[in-house]
């Protein structure tokens, strides 16, 4: 028994003085182990009389039991002890400001588009795209420019370099190439918006060589210009949210309309400045006229049967109007100050709020 209490302390004080983990195992193979001094012990008490075997049996077993919780107890010990080290090391500040975000801004015309979307998008139309590049038919042919029509040349158009036979693309000159298509590939009734990019070799501070356009196109049986004037009577009102904005259509000439209509909308223009509303003077906003028939008809349709209004506007124009953006060169510079100044919050957008129109 004596002996056994001189084991306690040399392995109780070993355990002790234990390193680590790996010492730790070290001690539990070398005492409680299969070879192990304690299991070896154990294994002897096989030669004793039953009296002294079951003695020196529970000693044994007592002592085996507080080598195990020496052993657990100096573990935890250890564990905790590396958690504390580790927390030490790897201490947060959680009282330190954050970094900060930067915030990005939605481009004027983005906007612009996104709130034509919206009005067109109450009043039942839906959005059509098509190509920047087009051939000579859809831009011009289609749309009753001819060759020789003098608007090839008002539309300082930019050419692709020549296929081999002899004909170039172009970059479209107008949106108008997508209601040709949509007119081609869809039967009316067609009640549609095209927003998109347009370019035209031109460059000063009212025009840029890529600009934005946004152009509609109703086709229907029925369709007179009473309807167009409505349409549009009502857009203006809510892009520019005044109720009884004054809104003045005056004979205009398009090849691709006819009779056509140019749009004005009344205005101030005081001290250099132009206030929109009511006011002696007029601002033209937009162009407009019943489809040409010999456009219906260059679309495969029977212009006996289907008629219909189409109207045209320069985006970045509009924009400028509203939000007082003096240079639309400035546009297309991609400068960060002045995104930040003109552009929009995203919680701004009306598509992103009340989702795109379809
Ligand atoms: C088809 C039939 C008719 C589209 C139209 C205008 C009048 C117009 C200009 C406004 C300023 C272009 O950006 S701008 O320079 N557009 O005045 N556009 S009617 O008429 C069409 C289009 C397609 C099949």
């Amino acid at each position: 028994m004596e002996n056994l209490d001189n084991l306690r302390e040399e392995i109780i004080g070993s355990v002790r003085k234990a390193a680590g983990l790996d010492a730790l195992e070290e001690i539990r193979v070398a005492e409680l182990g299969r070879k192990g001094r304690i299991t070896g012990l154990m294994k002897g008490l096989g030669g004793l009389d039953p009296e002294a075997r079951r003695a020196a049996g529970a000693a044994l077993n007592r002592l085996k039991d507080e080598v195990a919780a020496a052993l657990d107890a100096e573990k935890s010990r250890l564990a905790d002890r590396a958690l504390d080290a580790g927390l030490e090391r790897d201490r947060i500040d959680v009282s330190l400001p954050i970094r900060p975000e930067s915030e990005g801004r939605i481009h004027p015309i983005s906007q612009t588009i996104d709130e034509v979307m919206a009005i067109f998008g109450e009043m039942g139309f839906s959005v059509a795209e098509g190509p920047d590049i087009e051939d000579d038919w859809h831009n011009f042919t289609a749309l009753n420019i001819p060759p020789e029509h003098p608007a090839r040349q008002e539309m300082d158009t930019f050419y692709l370099p020549g296929e081999k036979d002899g004909h170039r693309m172009v970059l479209r000159t107008h949106t108008s190439p997508v209601q040709i298509r949509t007119m081609l590939g869809r039967k009316p009734p067609l009640r549609i918006i095209v927003p998109g990019r347009t370019y035209r070799c031109d460059y000063d501070a009212t025009h840029s060589p890529m600009f934005h356009q946004v152009e509609g196109l109703v086709i229907d049986e029925a369709t007179h210009f009473g309807h167009l004037k409505g349409c549009l009577i009502e857009f203006c009102r809510a892009y520019f949210g005044v109720d009884d904005l004054p809104v003045r259509f005056r004979a205009s000439y398009f090849p691709f309309t006819e009779p056509s209509a140019e749009v004005d909308i009344g205005c101030k223009r005081e001290g250099g400045g132009l206030s929109i509303g009511h006011g002696e003077d007029w601002l033209e906003i937009l162009g407009s006229g019943m489809v040409n028939p010999k456009v219906i008809e260059n679309c495969g349709l029977d212009p006996a049967r289907y008629q219909g209004f189409a109207f045209g506007m320069g985006l970045e124009r509009i924009s400028m109007l509203k939000y007082g953006i003096p240079d639309l060169r400035t546009y297309y510079e991609s400068d960060l100050r002045w995104l930040r100044h003109y552009g929009f919050a995203a919680l701004d957008v009306p598509s992103l709020v009340a989702g795109p129109i379809p």
